[in-house]
């Protein structure tokens, strides 16, 4: 189906350790609407959204996560404070009736930017399962 060829070609992107324009957003060479920013961390809106609100949550320094599964135990406190900041920016987005946090991981996980996100959607109803 269209949908399924659009996820492949959203997902064509092998795993690289190449920088990201997550770097260039997070050196604001590149323009994104930041929504919270710490020492750590950043959330953005995402600029295909697909909910009525849609931001990602990234590490400033991806420390080696391309994606998820390269995560190790060195990396716990901060994938830790990653999903901290997702509930407390969903909080500030006024999402205090629910939302959903992703993480794609690898192509079958239909992943495009290889630079560890939390995906946050909400304001709306949403579905399960996912596509
Ligand atoms: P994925 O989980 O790797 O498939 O998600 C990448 C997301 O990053 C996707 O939803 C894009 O719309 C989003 N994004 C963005 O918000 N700003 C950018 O400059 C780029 C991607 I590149």
């Amino acid at each position: 189906s269209s949908e399924v060829d659009a996820a492949r070609a959203a997902a064509s992107q092998a795993d690289s350790d190449a920088p990201t324009l997550f770097d260039k957003i997070v050196a604001k060479q590149i323009p994104a609407t930041i929504i919270y920013e710490d020492e750590q961390a950043l959330a953005f809106r995402d600029i295909n959204p697909q909910a009525p609100v849609h931001f990602l949550v990234i590490p400033k320094d991806r420390n080696g996560l391309t994606r998820l599964s390269k995560m190790d135990e060195s990396h716990r406190a901060l994938v830790g404070h990653l999903m901290y900041v997702a509930q407390l920016v969903a909080k500030q987005e006024g999402l205090l009736p629910g939302f959903r946090v992703v993480i794609n991981d690898g192509p079958e996980g239909c992943q495009s930017v290889y630079h560890l996100h939390l995906h946050i959607m909400g304001g709306r109803q949403l579905t399960w399962p996912p596509g």
